[in-house]
């Protein structure tokens, strides 16, 4: 997304510089001269994790339409807790720490529970499903998510009645996260869904990208895709997830009310207030003549996600 406030390129060689400052730091504490071998204890207890191959059946939701290279998807990216600049997450979340994680749900539910990474990926069976994700700044890509449907997981606390919305927090770890010093958002990023969106098979547990897990800079270990809803709906390294009565405020919608709001939907008939939704931009197709693609209502989900949204006037609720 635009960043209103800081050049990108005035933050990211300081975090660079403050990333290696850390790394050296430690390495000499040990007086070893390399890192991260000198920790092999540390690697045991409190690590990241090298990608690992994960064993999924094809899904039932795939795009039919060629996927991004994996090594776009994977270095292009928008991940704020890092740096503002697309090239930046891949290089600075290097190492960023996934072992152990938890996911605490909590809320309006019968049963508060905490998941740790080894039971979400057994929670349910993994499914490689390509999808679709459209960033709210006119870009798009092609991907095969591994994961399962978010319900799967809120089933298993047991929702009150009063549970009518879903609020999705993401780790703000200022040791690992140089872009957390930046003011462009309240953090930690916070997004969320009506309860019924939630609940929608669509709307899936990722665990994995590719055939392995997620890099960090996608995300690791586990986020959300909500695929038929702009880009930043799909919140990244998720690390508690709360159902409540009330919509939740979130993040892009406080930093700018007016262009991003709760549902953003795609929705190629409601403009930003500072550029057209009309068209995008597929990752990797961007030679100087390649035509730009149309973009699809509900980004072409709308047999399956159109129905949520009868009666409402999708202008308002935008
Ligand atoms: N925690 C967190 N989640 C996030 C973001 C972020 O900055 N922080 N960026 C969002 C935006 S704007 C987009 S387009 C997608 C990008 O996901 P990708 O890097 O896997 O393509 O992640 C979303 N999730
Ligand atoms: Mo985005």
């Amino acid at each position: 997304m635009a960043d209103p406030t800081i050049q990108p390129s005035e933050i990211t060689p300081k975090a660079v510089y403050e990333q290696r400052r850390q790394l050296l730091k430690a390495a000499l504490a040990t007086g070893a001269a390399s890192f991260p071998l000198a920790f092999p204890g540390l690697a045991a207890a409190n690590t990241s994790s090298p990608s690992k191959k994960l064993d999924a059946k094809p899904g039932k939701y795939v795009v039919m339409e060629k996927t991004t290279p994996q090594e776009l998807a994977t270095t292009y990216n928008n991940f704020y807790e890092f740096s503002t600049r697309k090239e930046a997450p891949a290089v600075l979340a290097r190492g960023f720490v996934t072992q152990p994680w938890t996911i605490t749900i909590e809320g309006e539910v019968k049963k508060s529970k905490v998941f740790d990474l080894e039971s979400l990926l057994k929670l349910a069976p993994l499914e490689e499903r390509v999808y679709r994700l459209r960033c709210v700044e006119g870009w798009s890509m092609v991907v095969p998510w591994v994961g399962y449907s978010l319900s799967a997981l809120l089933k298993q606390v047991e929702p009150t009645g009063n549970a009518k919305y879903v609020e999705f927090i993401s780790l703000a770890d200022p040791k690992q996260m140089p872009g957390l010093s930046s003011g462009v958002l309240d953090w930690p990023y916070v997004e969320g869904l009506r309860m019924d969106e939630a609940m929608h098979p669509l709307t899936l547990l990722t665990l994995g990208m590719y055939g392995e897990t997620l890099p960090p800079q996608n995300g690791a270990p586990v986020r959300l895709t909500v695929p038929w809803k702009y880009g930043f709906k799909s919140a990244k390294s998720i690390v508690r997830i709360r159902l409540v009565e009330k919509q939740p405020a979130t993040s892009w919608n406080k930093a700018a009310p007016r262009e991003y709001g709760f549902y953003s939907n795609v929705n190629p008939q409601v403009d930003h207030p500072r550029w057209s939704q009309a068209t995008e931009r597929r990752l990797g197709e961007d030679g100087l003549f390649q035509a730009k693609r149309k973009t699809l209502m509900f980004n072409g989900y709308a047999d399956q996600v159109a129905s949520l949204y009868t009666g409402m006037d999708l202008k308002q609720f935008f």
